[in-house]
């Protein structure tokens, strides 16, 4: 069969085997069609039928959850873990606890998450777990005894070697320290099973601030094949939770201004800039008393846009650092008519496939989520390193190797997009080269 032939009927039975899985459908699509130029120049991978073993995850947990809310109540969440590809070292991804939570959006975040791994250099397959369980308005002690629930399920499926889970939506180090207490009682085991975790008990040195200030160091990346740098960029970025504070604070330090944050309820903007003394601010507001964004506009008398995500603020660079399909084909339209130059993807898949096109054919400098976000699971990558050592290295060692593998999966993109013939296109790039080092190893691997 030719490469086309062979991209369309892997696509229409991830179609027929996923139904109704929209987000997951999604992630493969993009995917899969960089790939052509790919097989055609590698005909073993046809032969091998790589790509319809890449769609298919290797193997898929899915368990109850039950846990007491503080008034006695007995309440049931649905746990999961998608191990998608261990072709490159354990799985590795993170945990979402959202109430969207389901099949469909944790397994287009673990498909995404072994291309992304794959590019970070380092030996890490790729999985993506979580709960539909909503920690908004919890107590500490409910999400403790859900985070210990979860684990009590998940503990027999993980391993330093195995599957190491991470933070994503919704778990931060509150979460990440229930469970990892949890797996230690049951396994009496002090193990590196989980990243993110606190600097005390094994967690590195810029993990929390890896996925941000990556997602700028690549936009910096790409800002230099242009002979341009962030100093007096005007950045619009939404979110206002780990990867969204961290974006801030390296936009800072480079010399540009960020005017924007949001959360669910809406967005602040900001004109002057979110200096070091506001996002102090934001960073007590949401990692301390878990409030509304809003509360931002109220101290600074700043413009509240209800409802509204930042899109429609003038800016040379956005930073999408909230959720999936967060910028749709008019805002994507929106942000080209304002002179954006750059985007740089710090949550997963935040633009839909046509904003996305909207970016890769205006050619601006476009950084696709499994490229520019990769800065977070590269650094935990870095944690169980360190772990494995039983050592920790300091925070100018970590922030250098970090910026270095950013620099690295810059170079990677650019160069596969320029081999295949289309230069410049970094959502190709990052596809192709991704693909590449996985389907080599599934190769030498045998029937996996
Ligand atoms: P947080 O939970 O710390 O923050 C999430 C932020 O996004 C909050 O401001 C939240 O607002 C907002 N948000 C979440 N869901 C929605 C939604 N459906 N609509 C509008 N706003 C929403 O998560 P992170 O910062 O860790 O993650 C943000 C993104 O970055 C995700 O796409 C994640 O997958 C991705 N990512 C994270 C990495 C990490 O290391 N943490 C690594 C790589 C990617 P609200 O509080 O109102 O829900
Ligand atoms: O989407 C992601 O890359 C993450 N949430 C981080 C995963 C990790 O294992 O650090």
């Amino acid at each position: 069969m030719k490469a086309d032939a062979v991209i369309k009927a892997v696509y229409e039975k991830v179609l027929a085997r996923n139904p109704g899985e929209t987000e997951f459908h999604q992630a493969v699509k993009e995917v899969l069609d960089s790939l052509g130029p790919v097989l055609e120049k590698h005909p073993e991978y046809i032969e091998a039928n790589i790509l319809e073993r890449i769609v298919e995850p290797e193997r898929q947990l899915m368990f109850r959850v039950p846990w007491q809310d503080d008034k006695g109540n007995f309440r049931v969440n649905r746990g999961f873990r998608f191990e998608f590809n261990s072709a490159l070292g354990p799985y590795k991804g993170g945990l979402r606890l959202h109430p969207t939570v389901c099949a469909s959006i944790l397994k287009f975040l673990g498909f995404e998450q072994v291309f992304k791994n794959s590019l970070t250099t380092l030996p890490m397959g790729g999985g993506k777990g979580g709960s539909d369980f909503d920690p908004k308005g919890k107590s500490d002690n409910e999400v403790m005894r859900f985070c210990q629930s979860f684990m009590t399920e998940l503990c027999r499926h993980i391993g330093p070697d195995t599957d190491v889970p991470a933070g994503d939506i919704g778990t931060g180090g509150r979460e990440i320290g229930f469970m990892f207490g949890q797996y230690k009682r049951i396994r009496n085991e002090f193990t590196g099973i989980l990243t993110g975790k606190a600097l005390n008990w094994g967690g590195s040195l810029i993990r929390p601030e890896a996925t941000g200030y990556g997602c700028v160091y690549f936009a910096e990346e790409m800002l230099k094949t242009r002979g341009d740098s962030f100093k007096g960029k005007i950045c619009t970025v939404s979110g206002s939770g780990n990867v969204a504070q961290y974006t801030v604070e390296k936009l800072n330090q480079l010399g540009a201004k960020a005017v924007t944050l949001s959360d669910s309820g809406g967005t602040i903007h900001d004109p002057a800039g979110i200096d070091a003394e506001k996002l102090a601010f934001v960073m007590e507001l949401k990692n301390v008393k878990r409030g509304r964004i809003k509360e931002y506009a109220d101290k600074y008398g700043v413009e509240y846009l209800e409802g509204k995500r930042p899109w429609g603020i003038k800016c040379d660079c956005a930073f999408p650092s909230a959720t999936q399909n967060e910028i749709d084909e008019n805002d994507a339209k929106t942000l080209l008519k304002n002179g954006c130059i750059l985007v740089s993807e710090g949550a997963n898949m935040p633009s839909t496939p046509e904003a996305a096109d909207q970016f890769v054919s205006n050619k601006i400098l476009y950084g696709p989520a499994k490229a520019a976000n990769a800065g977070g699971v590269a650094t935990s990558g870095l944690e169980m390193s360190q772990n494995s050592q039983r050592l920790s290295w300091t925070r100018e060692e970590v922030d250098e190797r970090l910026h270095n593998i950013m620099i690295s999966i810059h170079r990677q993109c650019y160069d596969a997009a320029e081999e295949y013939g289309m230069p410049g296109n970094l959502v190709a790039g990052a596809n192709i080269a991704g693909f590449v080092k996985i389907a080599d190893s599934m190769l030498d691997q045998g029937l996996v």
